[in-house]
């Protein structure tokens, strides 16, 4: 089995927006202490807080998973070796061990105001500090959503993320829970 195209743009979108953080072209250890940095500003933690300290905790957690995709050993994932990766994890039910973290660091720093939901602001607000434009937001979170909630609660996103990453379905309503409509 192979990715199909649709899944294939997707994880491409993924890679470049979410995970390439410095746009450099590949994914390495300096994306995610860009991440780090990004969302300790978006925040307000400063270094030395334990809020930014967790948080460095999480993101090295899941960079010490995802480099185990970085197969031939030069310090980065390329989006050859990452499509690789999700074709493991897709087919194989191998390597995804990063991807529950992953999904719940994102939820969390989504959910700025602890209530265990994601409402369109808070959606918008870490997106748009990825370079994600944020009537694009607006659009994906009314298409998450189905337009029938005013937030999004952990079990309707960990429903939406699976379906990202999973669905060949170009109308399924979890393609755009990174924020974009349209691939
Ligand atoms: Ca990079
Ligand atoms: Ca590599
Ligand atoms: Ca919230």
């Amino acid at each position: 089995m192979a990715l199909s195209d649709f899944q294939t743009k997707k994880l491409i979108y993924l890679y470049r927006t979410f995970f390439d953080t410095d746009n450099n072209g590949t994914i390495e250890k300096d994306d995610f202490d860009l991440l780090l940095s990004k969302i300790s500003k978006l925040r307000g933690w400063s270094a030395g807080s334990s809020q930014y300290a967790t948080l460095q905790q999480r993101l090295d957690g899941i960079w010490n998973e995802l480099k185990k995709a970085d197969v031939d050993g030069d310090g980065q994932i390329s989006e050859k070796e990452w499509l690789k990766l999700w074709s493991d994890v897709i087919f194989n039910k191998s390597n995804g061990q990063w991807i529950q973290l992953y999904q719940d660091f994102i939820f969390d720093a989504q959910d700025t105001s602890g209530d265990g939901n994601v409402d369109e602001g808070e959606f918008s607000a870490l997106f748009t500090s990825l370079g994600v434009p944020a009537d694009q937001c607006s659009n994906a979170f009314k298409t998450v959503t189905a337009g029938g909630s005013p937030v999004i609660t952990k079990d309707l996103f960990v429903k939406r993320f699976q379906e990202f990453i999973s669905s060949s379905d170009v109308s399924a309503p979890g393609n755009s829970i990174f924020g974009s409509t349209n691939f």
